[in-house]
């Protein structure tokens, strides 16, 4: 034969690659794969999420990957455009019906020994929904972190089935420690052993396990920043032996726990010629403290800075009730004071104010905050940041009932830098640079 096969592997978003040529002689390449239709894929995933963040699976039944929904991403399979999944609708994700490409899929997975469990033995079943939070990249199990769930107890000998949904719209590997579990795949006696399995969005599958291993196993997502996020769980033995090797079971049940509730710490700075503008961010699962402020160059823009407590309510993290704190600073021209819309007058000159408030997101990410201060002024607002305009491109707005707003745009020129020009009605135009962490 005398070549040599290109085996070749990609990350999920064909950015990069990784290349082996198998056997000797003239080099076979490959063409390499088009670029992902994202599009098609963010359309597909729009018109099938819902309100309440569950996916309409439009009484699909999905497992194993035999239908992926990611199909209609890949122009190799689908074509340029999408004609052919609209004129095959019944099977518009199976890829193997769709083009003479073979794509691999667990259901095609035999094992050559029988795998039964043990007969007789009692049957534990769980499920399971993978569930997380896109925009705050928070991921968990049943909207539950690992620090905010117990243990799920099983019996020596007993066997255990899983039955996992992923009502996220990311694919999941699971990863099962102790154990290997049997993937129900429609191949009987044959189904085949594994410990990490593919899940993919809106996709059920059955695994199971005969519990024959003492010991704390950690059952987790295999993405390693979605179980430090907190997606993953704890199986533990009823009445099991304590385990020799761990000197202080409480204090690694307190350092597994401390990984989904860290916080991470964001900060930016915008030096630009009307003034400085910033914030500064902790968050973890579940809460977020965070401060903003507008110094400005001389008194008449004035100081202010609005620092917010707050933590992030129900499974889509859409609410966040706060407690607040303003501060301001200012001196208008011979000591004027401003009204808001509902004809309060604004104590902004010079202001130490607590409030409590609550943030919603609403459709296209746009924050609605509602804001009650101490001394019963009350303000609503409207804002949102990063709205993708090009590529290194972004807009911004805010506007509220104490008749303030402004309008921005900034050029991202790296990760830790860009540039910024934006309106603000207290400070006026300015353009600068911004440096962020
Ligand atoms: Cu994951």
């Amino acid at each position: 034969m005398n070549k040599s096969y290109a085996f070749q592997a990609t990350s999920e978003d064909r950015i990069n690659h990784s290349l082996l040529y198998i056997g000797e002689g003239e080099k076979q390449n490959m063409m390499p794969l088009p670029r992902l239709k994202y599009f098609e894929g963010m359309k597909m995933m729009n018109s099938m999420m819902k309100m309440n963040g569950d996916l309409d699976d439009m009484g699909m039944n999905m497992s194993l990957n035999q239908m992926d929904m990611n199909v209609v991403m890949y122009p190799e399979i689908t074509g340029p455009s999408n004609a052919q999944i609209k004129e095959d609708k019944e099977n518009q994700y199976n890829s193997n019906a769709l083009s003479d490409i073979v794509t691999l899929n667990y259901s095609m997975l035999k094992s050559p020994h029988n795998t039964s469990l043990p007969k007789g033995a009692p049957t534990k079943e769980i499920n399971f929904e993978l569930s997380g939070n896109m925009n705050r990249y928070v991921w968990s199990m049943d909207n539950k972190v690992v620090s905010e769930s117990d243990k799920i107890l099983i019996k020596k000998g007993e066997n255990v089935r899983m039955i996992i949904y992923n009502g996220s719209m990311m694919r999941h590997p699971m990863h099962l420690h102790g154990h290997d579990f049997r993937v129900l795949n429609g191949q009987g006696e044959n189904s085949p052993l594994k410990n990490i399995i593919d899940i993919m969005p809106m996709e059920t599958d059955t695994l199971e396990f005969n519990a024959n291993m003492e010991g704390d196993w950690f059952f987790h997502c295999h993405i390693l920043y979605h179980m430090m996020s907190g997606m993953g769980r704890v199986f533990t033995y009823q009445n099991q032996v304590t385990n020799p090797l761990i000197s202080n079971p409480r204090l690694a049940q307190r350092k597994l726990f401390g990984e989904d509730r860290k916080f991470h710490f964001m900060i930016e700075n915008d030096f630009a010629t009307n003034g400085n503008d910033g914030m500064a961010m902790f968050q973890n699962t579940r809460w977020s403290i965070g401060s903003e402020w507008r110094l400005g160059y001389d008194k008449m823009h004035g100081n202010e800075s609005e620092t917010h407590i707050g933590r992030y309510i129900g499974k889509m993290q859409w609410l966040m009730p706060f407690i607040g704190f303003d501060w301001r600073y200012r001196k208008l021209h011979n000591g004027e004071s401003e009204k808001n819309l509902f004809g309060q007058i604004n104590t902004k000159d010079e202001r130490r104010q607590f409030s409590i408030g609550v943030a919603y997101v609403l459709p296209m990410l746009i924050t609605f905050q509602t804001e009650v201060y101490q001394d019963g002024n009350i303000r609503l607002q409207l804002m949102r940041e990063d709205i993708p305009l090009a590529k290194r491109l972004r807009g911004e707005f805010m506007v509220n009932t104490d008749k303030e707003f402004m309008l921005g745009a900034r050029y991202i020129i790296n990760k830790n830098m860009g540039l910024k020009s934006h309106f603000d009605s207290d400070m006026g135009y300015g353009i600068g640079l911004y440096l962020n962490y």
